[in-house]
């Protein structure tokens, strides 16, 4: 009887706490109403109290470029980068948040990548200088990147204080961050940040095959 009682009180806890998870939605543009992409959207718990649950990544070179631009994870997570062509690529970062080097490689890497500290993190590639990916690392599980309307939402968030930070790797200053209330319900926030307007690096006129 106990058994099945704590089983009830653990079911009951679960459906309380997804019936008081909030959610914050937004849209970010610069001044001009011009939507924002690839921008990043965090909240830290103002208690300082995050769990831990830092999900894996995946940042492919295909085409010869990184995809997806910006990836966000949480400190601790493991990032693969599978090279899905079928020319070589050697990626490498020199940001303090997570120095490494991928040395000239074909398909699956032996081991992703662990991102332990937060910061910001730029991918370069040895090989082609145009290819350029970003990686923001936080210590927080709730986050969201805008989409091309400049729409993300931050979804299953428990009810409280958190600092707000909005961030994008072409972002001409940073943005102050600011403390929100997330309640029990949907959220909505308009958003402003002034980025450099992303413009693809030149990429040489013939292009190799073995390169
Ligand atoms: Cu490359």
């Amino acid at each position: 009887m106990t058994h099945i009682c704590t089983k009830w009180a653990a079911a009951l806890f679960l459906l309380s706490s997804q019936v008081n998870a909030g959610s914050l939605e937004a849209r970010v543009a610069n001044s001009a109403g011009k939507a924002i992409e690839d921008a990043a959207l965090v909240l830290e718990p103002v208690s300082g109290v995050v769990p831990e649950r830092p999900a894996a990544a995946t940042i492919e070179q295909q085409g010869r470029e990184f995809m997806p631009f910006v990836t966000i994870v949480q400190t601790g997570a493991a990032i693969d980068f599978p090279n899905r062509d079928s020319v070589k690529h050697h990626v490498y970062s020199f940001s303090k948040a997570k120095t490494f080097e991928l040395k000239l490689y074909a398909g699956q890497p032996a081991k992703p990548q662990i991102f332990d500290q937060a910061g910001e993190v730029a991918l370069g590639c040895n090989i082609h200088d145009w290819m350029e990916a970003y990686v923001l690392v936080v210590n927080t599980p709730y986050f969201a990147k805008t989409v091309a309307s400049g729409r993300a939402t931050i979804g299953k968030v428990p009810p409280g204080r958190y600092n707000l930070k909005v961030w994008h790797p072409l972002q001409k200053k940073d943005v102050p961050q600011r403390e929100i209330e997330i309640g029990a319900t949907s959220d909505k926030l308009d958003l402003v940040i002034e980025v450099t307007p992303r413009i693809a690096k030149s990429r040489p006129m013939f292009e190799s095959n073995s390169y």
